[in-house]
């Protein structure tokens, strides 16, 4: 009985031995140590044994089918690292592939000027407000002193709702709004969209976007809102760029202006974008807040004097970045928007 479990057991560790694959281990296992394999029939002539002999022979088989299931275990093992190892070789991935990219979007230049605006007037002391973009007609015009006949109220101008609503013009009716509210000192600026009946061209757009400004205290006057300005062009667009104060006429304020600043391609010098003038587009307007304005919010003017001015964001974001074309910033042109 010996002797044959010992042959039994040379001959599955060589074909152990000579196993090329999991498939062919697992045909092994089920050939010898299976229900009806062979070395399962060797425990059928247990019968034939001595009673004395009976257990030392079935520690010895079950040593033997013990051992033989480790080596078969071993084997698998190793297959199973070959396998993975060959798999890892296949699968590394090829960093350097040209694979199409996923473009990953970004805030609108126009935005960005606008967050840009506040966060520099914020840094100056100003607080931000909120205005609606549709407005009575009475903060558009008649609390900015508007004359009846003013032409900016014309039908052809302004786009109307009814006789008493209309898309605000500008942002200036956000000054009314503030100084119904807050008494002085106030110091606010506010942005948002404008709508005007202005024709497209390449300054204009019928839907564009201010920036209001508006302090109001005792002693304000005309070099406040100067140095204001000044300070601001010259952080908002560099040291060397210059400012033009020339004499205008708003409702709302008295004395006003209206501000260029140098041209952004030649810098003062004169060249073809600015037609040889030096100067860049009308930026902005501003002034000495009106004292009937002032009265018509409940405010003293004899005791309180304010300046406010209104920008033109689109034009700010087209000298900053030497856009030529205010079309651009509305055309949604990936080609465009991919430089900012
Ligand atoms: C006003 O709108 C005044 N409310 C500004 C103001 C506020 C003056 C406070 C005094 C005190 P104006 O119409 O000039 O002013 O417009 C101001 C700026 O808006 C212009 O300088 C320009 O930069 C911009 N702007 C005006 N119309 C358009 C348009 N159609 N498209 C693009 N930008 C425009």
């Amino acid at each position: 009985m010996k002797e044959l479990i010992s042959n039994l057991r040379k001959k599955i560790i060589s074909e152990i031995k000579e196993s090329v694959d999991k498939n062919s281990l697992e045909e092994l296992k089920i050939k010898y140590l299976g229900k009806k394999g062979e070395f399962t029939s060797v425990l059928r002539n247990m019968a034939n044994v001595s009673k004395e002999e009976r257990p030392k022979i079935g520690e010895l088989i079950n040593l033997t089918k013990q051992e033989i299931e480790n080596l078969i275990n071993e084997k698998v093992e190793m297959f199973n690292k070959i396998e993975l190892e060959k798999r890892i070789k296949e699968e590394t991935i090829d960093v350097t592939i040209n694979k199409k990219t996923i473009d990953m979007g970004h805030r609108h230049p126009l935005n960005k000027t606008m967050e840009d605006l506040e966060n520099f007037f914020i840094s100056m002391g100003f607080s931000v407000i909120e205005g609606p973009e549709i407005e009575t007609v009475e903060n558009n015009f008649n609390k900015l002193n508007s004359p009846m006949d003013h032409p900016s109220r014309d039908m052809s101008d302004t786009f109307y709702i009814d006789k008493e609503l209309l898309l605000r013009t500008h942002t200036s009716p956000v000054q009314i709004r503030t100084m119904m509210t807050t008494k002085p000192p106030i110091k606010m600026v506010s942005a948002g969209r404008t709508f005007r009946f202005d024709e497209v061209d390449d300054t204009h757009s019928p839907m564009f976007h201010q920036i209001e400004g508006l302090v109001v205290d005792e002693n304000i006057n005309m070099s406040n809102l100067i140095d204001t300005l000044n300070t601001f062009i010259k952080e908002f667009f560099g040291k060397d760029m210059k400012t033009r104060y020339r004499p205008h006429y708003f409702p709302f304020t008295e004395p006003s202006a209206e501000v260029d600043v140098s041209c952004f391609n030649c810098k003062g010098k004169g060249c073809n974008v600015c037609k040889g003038t030096g100067w860049s587009m009308e930026l902005l307007g501003c002034g000495m807040v009106h004292p009937n304005v002032l009265e018509a919010c409940g405010i003293d003017s004899k005791k309180y004097s304010g300046f406010a001015f209104g920008m033109g964001i689109d034009r700010i974001t087209m000298v900053k970045h030497k856009i030529n074309n205010i079309r651009l910033l509305y055309d949604n042109d990936k080609r465009f928007l991919e430089q900012f």
